[in-house]
């Protein structure tokens, strides 16, 4: 597997390089394309950087299912904008890890064939349009929250592309929010829809944040190398304290019988989500992820022919200027 190929690559640095190396990310530094890094950092980072562009392009698939039918013109509109910021996301991040050595077609072979994985929020349904609501207010709520303290991140180019693209989320789970609210104080039909939504995403957008801290393989090793800012129980937990009284101020509940507010801690108590069905969309059995993977590969085949006819054209222009010098 990919990530036993990176654990076991990441020894055998110098130790003096890695010291000074820790010391510059210690202070703060960003780490540039050339300089040096250990072989570990390089590959957590492909590993992250690409997961992450995966599922920009893959959060495509739920929504664009809904281009054809939303409710309005304008809904049809803001949609289809969201959509194309989510591929825009994609292409920021694959140029951002081919600055490590790898390239874009590798990590789309990669991501064809399973080697590489995608956001597990990416593999249920959508299917009411209460889900758009709810995919914009949780998901990308879930996302910038997770998004925003990567700004800070070691990488440089990691770090530059997060901030264009934490800008254009702020706007996707401000849309979101808007549909929920739209739902929730609509015709009982809608709000019961939009209660639907919430009760389905609830536990998926949990679970984003990956696993619990215990047993989160990654977070000390990226946390140290500032490849990750917070562990995934804090950011989760901030997830929650921020999202229960958007639900209240929309009216609608939260499916978690247990959910109440800890003075002590300042935050809520919460269910945790149920980790066997997450490690379960993680081995490829939720309940979409063969259909997501197979319109992956269908349109990169569907691509073949715009990918050969750009190769040849840009083959002529590079003949034309040799038989111009
Ligand atoms: N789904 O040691 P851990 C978006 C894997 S897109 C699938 O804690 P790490 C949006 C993890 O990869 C949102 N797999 O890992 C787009 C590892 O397996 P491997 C995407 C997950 O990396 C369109 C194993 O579990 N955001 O916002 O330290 C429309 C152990 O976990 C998940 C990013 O990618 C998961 N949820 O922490 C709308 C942000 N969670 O690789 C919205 C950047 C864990 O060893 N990524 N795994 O086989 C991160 O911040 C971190 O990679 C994670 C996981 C917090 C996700």
């Amino acid at each position: 597997m990919y990530a036993q190929m990176i654990k076991s690559e990441a020894t055998g640095d110098d130790p003096e390089k890695l010291a000074a190396f820790q010391a510059r990310i210690d202070a703060g530094e960003k780490i540039e394309p050339k300089d040096w890094m250990p072989e570990g950092y390089r590959k957590t980072l492909i590993r992250q950087i690409g997961q992450h562009a995966h599922s920009e392009i893959v959060g495509q698939l739920p929504e664009g299912n809904w281009i054809t039918r939303a409710p309005s013109l304008e809904r049809k509109a803001i949609l289809l904008a969201k959509v194309q910021d989510e591929a825009g996301h994609g292409l920021y991040l694959y140029g951002a890890a081919e600055t490590l050595g790898v390239s874009r077609d590798e990590l789309t072979e990669m991501l064809l064939d399973g080697r590489m994985k995608y956001s597990s929020i990416f593999n249920y349904p959508t299917l009411t349009w209460a889900d758009m609501g709810a995919v914009g207010w949780l998901v990308d709520g879930a996302a910038i929250m997770n998004q925003v303290p990567l700004q800070r991140t070691s990488y440089g180019p990691y770090a530059r592309a997060m901030v264009r693209i934490c800008k254009e989320e702020s706007f996707h789970q401000r849309q979101g929010f808007h549909i929920m609210m739209q739902m929730a104080k609509g015709t009982e039909a809608q709000r019961r829809m939009a209660q639907d939504a919430l009760d389905r995403f609830w536990y998926p957008s949990l679970m984003m944040f990956g696993p619990s801290d215990k047993d989160s393989v990654h977070s000390a090793q990226s946390m140290k190398w500032r490849i990750k800012m917070n562990t995934n129980d804090e950011l989760r937990q901030k997830f929650v304290d921020q999202t229960v009284p958007q639900a209240e101020y929309l009216g609608l509940t939260v499916p978690d019988p247990d959910l109440a507010w800890n003075e002590e801690k300042g935050g809520y108590d919460f269910t945790e989500p149920d980790w066997s069905e997450f490690h379960d969309v993680l081995r490829g059995n939720g309940p979409c992820n063969r259909e997501r993977l197979e319109a992956r590969n269908r349109a990169w085949d569907d691509g073949a022919w715009v990918r050969e006819g750009m190769m040849a054209h840009a083959a002529k222009r590079r003949a034309a200027k040799v038989a111009a010098e």
